[in-house]
């Protein structure tokens, strides 16, 4: 079982944000901003790759309730999840990153030139 499936199954201890019958919110261990909240669903996938939309419709619905659950609904948030190898995922178990609680600044992405790409 995977880190964040023990978490879903309370094996591992986290600081909950809000939970439902099929998403469960939770503070990171290791923040990047003053709010940093992780969000996965209960069922495992291992990435965003694999969740079906319909699920997904479900989980969006969920995110924006906890963005309004730790009051940065008005002030402006950011979401993101990495996916796979060149987009550094860590935990193999697909999870939405809701940073805010300050003005996040743009960066930290790849030392590539984007011109590489056009
Ligand atoms: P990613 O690189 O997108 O796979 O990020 C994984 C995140 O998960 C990282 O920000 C740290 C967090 N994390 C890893 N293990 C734990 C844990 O046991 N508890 C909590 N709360 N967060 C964890």
């Amino acid at each position: 079982m995977c880190i964040f499936c023990k978490i879903v199954t309370k094996e591992i201890p986290s600081n909950m944000v809000a939970e439902n019958e099929s998403f469960y919110a939770f503070h990171d261990i290791n923040p990047k901003a003053p709010v940093h909240v992780l969000i996965i669903p209960k069922a495992h996938y291992d990435s965003f790759r694999d969740i079906p939309g319909d699920v997904m419709g479900k989980m969006t619905t969920f995110m924006q309730n906890v963005a309004k659950e730790v009051g940065i609904d008005e002030s402006g948030y950011r979401i993101i999840s990495n996916i796979g190898d060149d987009g550094a995922q860590e935990v193999k178990h697909l999870h939405f990153h809701l940073l805010g609680g300050t003005h996040l600044h743009w960066g930290h992405f790849s030392d590539a030139n984007s011109k590489d790409f056009l």
